[in-house]
């Protein structure tokens, strides 16, 4: 039996909306449906492997790269190029999509804050 697939599976495959900003063969990013920063971003590698950021940074650390290279690009591209890059891993730290993504968050962050 498989596992369900996951709402950004879902969006890979367009069986549902949302709005992509970057796709390449390996990595699709797109606006955050709850935004907490003028510009938040999801950068997604399209595999399905990797639940967490430290199952991905183990298994293939060149996409990990490629994840935060095309983060930085939007970054650039979509706010004045200053950016938070968050990773949560696990329930408890506030994961509800066990597909690794990259949130990226920009455009007048306020100095010394985490939230
Ligand atoms: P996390 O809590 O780190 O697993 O982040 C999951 C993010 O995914 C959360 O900020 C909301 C976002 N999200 C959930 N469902 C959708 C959706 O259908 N479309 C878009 N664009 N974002 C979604």
């Amino acid at each position: 039996m498989t596992d369900a697939p996951t709402i950004f599976e879902r969006i890979i495959a367009r069986e549902i909306p949302a709005d992509v900003v970057y796709e390449d063969d390996r990595i699709i990013a797109f606006r955050d449906i709850k935004p907490q920063a003028p510009v938040h971003l999801l950068v997604v590698p399209k595999t399905a492997a990797y639940p967490d950021v430290a199952a991905l940074a183990a298994a293939d650390p060149e996409l990990l790269a490629a994840v935060v290279a095309v983060a930085k690009r939007l970054a650039g591209e979509l706010s004045d190029g200053d950016y938070r890059l968050v990773f949560n891993s696990g329930a408890n730290a506030g994961q509800t999509v066990f597909h690794v993504h990259a949130h990226v968050l920009a455009g007048g962050l306020a100095e010394g804050t985490l939230g």
